[in-house]
């Protein structure tokens, strides 16, 4: 049964792509541009454009010059790469919203930096998060089939080359930071290394994601256990583009430290709307399985406080959120307006 799902997804996708049948090798990394692109224009077309910014051309702007960046950044080097090149570039270019990218940039442009400084960085969380998918969706973690509305990395490549392209991906990331991150004092980019580090560590994404898995279908769990792991393997990506997008572009530790607080509140909202999603959006609309967190007993907001109060809370997380930047005025409108759409997002 699962295998006849998979071949159907596996269908799909290849009529659609025109790409042609060989699942472990080359046709799949093939994903042309416009497709790639598709999930973040779907994000800023969901985007409100109400107030006076225009969080739509800013996401389209941005998720533009992201996309172009993403793209350069792996390339084949020589002939026994290709493989695992491959299988990095088809998760890496296979869409996504690309907010943790564009809020790094923001960040950056909040403190007078430019897009140029923080471009690589943004390129290395981007890596980092896509990792963290591949990883996630592997059958000794949540086993998932569909990932940005394409069957995941490990359906396409095997097990054993999606564990090593997301290794690739991770260590990747560091190397494209440290060599691309131009024209700023050596000191900031070594800080930036420095939090990247943690964030993926025991104390971020790894340390989030053990919790999660040893919370899943057990009693008892509480929503302070919920926030510690939202905190790490969700919100912590989100508070280190902030953060590290801030220290390129100059800010002082007090600056840092605001928007850090404001990425927490996000990121916490952020997970919140993800599990409210997981139960009133469809697999299409998502672009990954829905209903999963019900069908694996995990302790979810809803769960814990129910749809209606999950909601609120997911609202009052971002007021909080905003309150953190009240001090930086008009320059704060692209990180308050993205605060917004975390929990508008349909996907
Ligand atoms: C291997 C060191 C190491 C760490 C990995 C697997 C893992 C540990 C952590 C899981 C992290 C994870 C998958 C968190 C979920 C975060 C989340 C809400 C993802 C969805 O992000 P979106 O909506 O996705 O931004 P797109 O596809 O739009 O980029």
């Amino acid at each position: 049964m699962r295998s006849s799902v998979i071949a159907v997804i596996l269908a799909i996708y290849i009529s659609s792509t025109g790409a042609f049948i060989n699942p472990r090798i080359s046709q799949f990394h093939n994903l042309k541009q416009s497709e790639a692109r598709r999930t973040f224009a779907t994000a800023a077309a969901e985007a409100d454009t109400a107030q006076d910014f225009d969080l739509k051309e800013y996401l389209i702007r941005k998720g533009a010059a992201v996309e172009d960046a993403l793209d350069k950044s792996l390339v084949v080097s020589c002939p026994q790469v290709k493989e695992v090149t491959e299988s990095m570039r088809y998760s890496l270019m296979a869409g996504g919203k690309r907010i943790r990218p564009i809020m790094a940039i923001a960040a950056c442009e909040m403190f007078g930096g430019s897009q140029d400084v923080a471009m690589p960085t943004a390129v290395a969380v981007e890596m980092i998060h896509t990792m963290s998918l591949v990883h996630d969706d592997l059958p000794a973690m949540d086993d998932d089939d569909l990932r940005r509305g394409v069957p995941t990395n490990h359906v396409v490549y095997g097990e054993d080359i999606a564990i090593l392209a997301g290794d690739a991906l991770l260590s990747t990331a560091f190397e494209h930071c440290a060599r691309e991150t131009k024209d700023v004092p050596a000191e900031r980019v070594v800080e930036v290394l420095r939090r990247l580090g943690k964030s993926v560590g025991a104390v971020g994404l790894a340390g989030g994601q053990v919790m999660d898995l040893r919370c899943e279908g057990k009693d008892g769990v509480t929503i302070d256990d919920l926030k510690w792991i939202h905190t790490h393997k969700t919100a912590a990506l989100l508070q280190v583009s902030v953060a590290a997008g801030a220290i390129l572009g100059g800010a002082t530790p007090e600056e840092v430290e605001l928007v850090e607080r404001y990425a927490l509140d996000v990121g916490l909202a952020f997970q919140v709307a993800d599990d409210i999603l997981d139960i009133t959006a469809s697999t299409e609309d998502l672009g990954k399985t829905a209903g999963k967190d019900e069908d694996t007993d995990k302790t979810t907001y809803p769960k814990l406080i129910g749809l209606e109060a999950s909601k609120v809370e997911a609202e009052r997380l971002v007021a909080d959120a905003v309150l953190s930047l009240s001090s930086f005025g008009d320059k704060a409108k692209p990180l308050l307006a993205i605060a917004d759409y975390i929990i508008q997002r349909k996907n």
